[in-house]
C-alpha cells in the first residue's frame, strides 16, 4: 500500500507525469524479486589432541543454493597450542633457560593450501647451579603448566570455480594439520621435557545475493488492477483540474 500511495504522490504533482509515474509503478512490480545482499556462518572445531595432528578433518555445511546466489566465502582459521614443560639444569654453573612451545598449523581444501601460521609462546628464566635434585623445581629447575598461544587468519575467496566446490548439499570437508616445533634449551646438562597439544577451528561465512518471494501470478495481476484503477482516477481528477484551470 505504501507503493501505492508513493505513486500517488507522483501522480498528483502534473498531469504530464502521468506516464512517467505509470512506468515508475509498473518498474516497482517488475523488480519485487530483487536481491539483497545476505550471509550466514557456519563453524566447526576439534578438541585439544598431542601433536602432531595431520590432515584432521574439520567439515562445515555447504552453501544451498535455494537461499540465493552465491557471491564469496570468507574462512577465518584459528589454532590453539597447550603446553607443558619441565626442566633441571645439572651443570655446576647457573644458565639461562629458554621454553617455546610452537606449532606449525595449516588448513588445506581440495589439496589446495588455503590458510598457514605458527602461535608461539616463548619464555625465559634464569636458574641457579644444579641443586642436587631432579625434580623440575628447587632452585636449578622448573615445572610450567597450561601454556598457551593462539593465532588467527581469515581470506575471503570470490572466484567462480573455488566458489563451485562449496555450493550444494551435505559438507565441505577441511583438512588441518598442526605440527609441533616445541623446544627447551638451556646448558649443555639439561633434563628437560616439553608437551604440546593442538585444536583448531573454522567459521566459513557464506556471502549471497538473496531472492526475496516473487508476487503470486494473481497477487500481480490484482495490484495491476488496482494500479490501473488509481491511474484513472488519478487522470481523472488531474483532467477536471487542468480544464477548470
Ligand atoms: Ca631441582
Amino acid at each position: 500500500m505504501i507503493r501505492f500511495r508513493k505513486a500517488s504522490s507522483i501522480m498528483t504533482t502534473k498531469l504530464l507525469n502521468t506516464l512517467g509515474a505509470a512506468t515508475t509503478l509498473a518498474g516497482i512490480i517488475a523488480t519485487s524479486g530483487v536481491a539483497n545482499a545476505a550471509s550466514l556462518s557456519y563453524t566447526s572445531s576439534s578438541n585439544y589432541e598431542f601433536t602432531d595432528i595431520i590432515d584432521e578433518t574439520l567439515s562445515v555445511q555447504k552453501f544451498d543454493s535455494s537461499l540465493g546466489t552465491l557471491k564469496g566465502v570468507t574462512i577465518q582459521f584459528t589454532g590453539d597450542i597447550l603446553g607443558n614443560a619441565g626442566f633441571e639444569n645439572r651443570s655446576p654453573t647457573p644458565t639461562q633457560t629458554t621454553v617455546n612451545l610452537s606449532s606449525q598449523f595449516s588448513l588445506q581444501l581440495n589439496n589446495q593450501s588455503l590458510l598457514t601460521f605458527n602461535p608461539e609462546y616463548s619464555s625465559s628464566y634464569q636458574v641457579a647451579k644444579y641443586d642436587g635434585v631432579t625434580d623440575y623445581g628447587g632452585t636449578s629447575g622448573k615445572t610450567l603448566s597450561n601454556l598457551t598461544a593462539t593465532e588467527s587468519a581469515t581470506q575471503s575467496f570470490t572466484n567462480t570455480s573455488f566458489l563451485q566446490s562449496f555450493i550444494g548439499n551435505g559438507d565441505i570437508d577441511f583438512l588441518f594439520s598442526a605440527i609441533a616445533n616445541s623446544l627447551v634449551t638451556g646448558s649443555g646438562n639439561m633434563r628437560s621435557y616439553i608437551d604440546t597439544y593442538a585444536k583448531a577451528s573454522i567459521k566459513v561465512t557464506y556471502d549471497y545475493e538473496e531472492v526475496k518471494s516473487v508476487p503470486e501470478a494473481s497477487t500481480t495481476f490484482g495490484i495491476g488492477v488496482v494500479a490501473g484503477l488509481c491511474l484513472l482516477s488519478q487522470r481523472k481528477k488531474i483532467l477536471v483540474k487542468v480544464l477548470n484551470s
